[in-house]
């Protein structure tokens, strides 16, 4: 059996509690299946880059490490990661920015995941490459010979042809992804997204999977990434979880708990749904002081300036509606910039009568899953979820609001508040089959099957 290699911008250890990105939590649990190891960025950064891996082994996951300069933090994760394709990607092209140096540190820092993973690879390993950090790194590692099957994720959207056509040298950029044998989107839109371009902008052919340019064929699938289902439901039954639950129903006296669980990120729609939760106090005062908001969002990024900015909005707006709704002994909004182990977290959302999941646009979203997961099946919570999150077009039986509008939002409220509880088991029951059946096992074996099922040394790095 081959090993799997993945490579992703950060490595981070399983199970540690608190903040962790979605994708950290996804492939802790492929890479232990598979005996493969995890290559990527140790966060630490050095005076000067020397290659250096670090090893290590946690919980039968094996992880391979480099150290980057301060340099290349600044160009390639705060730039052109994080300030330039990940609000392009997500449609804010107001917010993104242009700058060769970012462009520069990008192709750099790409290079040195190149030079530094490829001697730990061997020819049968299968590579899979995670994100937007990393597009050009399947390019870079052909050029140095590699024949491996090689595939490509993208957890993020792929942005309409208007939008990505802004970006200097785009067509330089999604050229680099013909290097690889698979590339997978999480929805049929984002795939969509990307053909189109393709078509338009590379004169390329669309033959249902496969796609082509020039002399290279690749196949490019939607591939909706899941949860560990069965370990969600057990975390939720867990002890450390019906303390928190407790916890929780107890400082609630009675109130239904409205749960928003979300890295402190501008595409994750925070402002807007603060906003639809005050239009629903607005326009429901039969409900002051019988329902409680509990927003928990862990600062991310924060050396990047709109993040900032989202943190100073997002606090004086809390403080704005509480301070206009709150009596005495009722605050409207609990808001806490702090992440929970995931046992708590399950215990939370068990809590909520509400799980409110409004992102202006987001690749997959997987707190969705795992807030249906975590329900109680005989007594389960109402989902209301954004109709621009990829888990949309899963979870077809949530409330699906569009996060623009607060008046939706406010309805949803009311709506989900008073939903009978056969409707509520119904559109759980629903949810829960997908979730489980579209697991994070099945997002794994179907692309890595793919990616399996390719002939080895593909014609491109035959031809360079
Ligand atoms: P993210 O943008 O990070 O992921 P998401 O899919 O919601 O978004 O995953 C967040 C993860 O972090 C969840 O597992 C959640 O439990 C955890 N988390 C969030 N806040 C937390 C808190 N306060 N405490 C503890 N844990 C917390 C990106 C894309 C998504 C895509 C994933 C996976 O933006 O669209 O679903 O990758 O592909």
């Amino acid at each position: 059996m081959s090993r799997l290699i993945v490579i992703s911008n950060r490595v981070s250890r399983p199970n540690k509690s608190g903040n962790q990105g979605g994708l950290a939590v996804a492939l802790a649990q492929a890479l232990r299946e598979s005996r493969g190891i995890w290559f990527g960025w140790s966060g630490e950064t050095t005076d000067a880059f020397t290659g250096h891996i670090g090893f290590a082994e946690d919980q039968g996951v094996k992880t391979a490490t480099i150290d980057l300069e301060e340099q290349d933090v600044d160009e390639y994760y705060n730039g052109y990661a994080n300030k330039t394709l990940w609000p392009l990607f997500h449609f804010r092209i107001d917010l993104a920015e242009y700058a060769r140096d970012f462009e520069g540190g990008y192709n750099r820092v790409n290079k040195r995941f190149a030079e530094t993973a490829s001697p730990l690879i061997e020819p049968d390993d299968v590579i899979w490459v995670h994100d937007y950090h990393l597009i050009p790194l399947g390019q870079m590692l052909r050029d140095r010979g590699l024949k491996n099957r090689m595939g490509f994720f993208l957890h993020i959207p792929w942005p309409p042809t208007r939008l990505l056509v802004s970006l200097p040298h785009h067509s330089k950029l999604v050229s680099t992804l013909f290097a690889y044998d698979v590339v997978g989107f999480h929805t049929e839109e984002w795939l969509e997204s990307f053909r189109h371009y393709v078509e338009r902008e590379m004169g390329g052919t669309v033959d249902g999977d496969y796609v082509t340019v020039g002399d290279r064929t690749i196949q490019a699938i939607a591939c909706p990434i899941g949860i560990n289902a069965q370990e969600f439901k057990d975390a939720a039954d867990s002890e450390t979880a019906q303390a928190m639950f407790g916890k929780v129903r107890a400082s609630l006296q009675d109130r239904p708990l409205v749960v928003g669980v979300d890295r402190l990120d501008y595409s994750k729609g925070l402002e807007e749904r603060f906003n639809g939760y005050a239009r629903f106090l607005k326009d429901h005062p039969e409900h002051h002081r019988k329902i409680v908001l509990t927003q928990i969002a862990p600062p991310s990024r924060g050396d990047v300036e709109s993040y900032q900015q989202i943190r100073a909005t997002l606090d004086s707006l809390a403080g704005r509606i509480n301070g206009e709704y709150s009596d005495v002994d009722w605050t409207p909004i609990r808001y806490v910039n702090q992440g929970y182990p995931r046992d708590e977290l399950a215990g939370i959302y068990r809590a909520a009568k509400i799980g409110l999941v409004t992102p202006l646009r987001d690749g997959m979203n997987l707190v969705a899953k795992e807030y249906v997961a975590a329900q109680d099946p005989k007594d389960p919570g109402v989902l209301i979820l954004s109709r621009f999150a990829g888990a949309a077009m899963q979870l077809k039986d949530a409330l699906l609001i569009n996060p623009y509008s607060p008046e939706e939002m406010s309805d949803a409220i009311l709506r989900a508040l008073a939903m009978p509880l056969d409707e509520r088991q119904r559109r759980w029951r629903a949810m829960m089959d997908s979730v489980e059946k579209q697991d994070i096992r099945w997002w794994r074996e179907v692309f890595t099957s793919r990616l399996m099922a390719v002939e080895r040394e593909p014609a491109a790095a035959e031809t360079e």
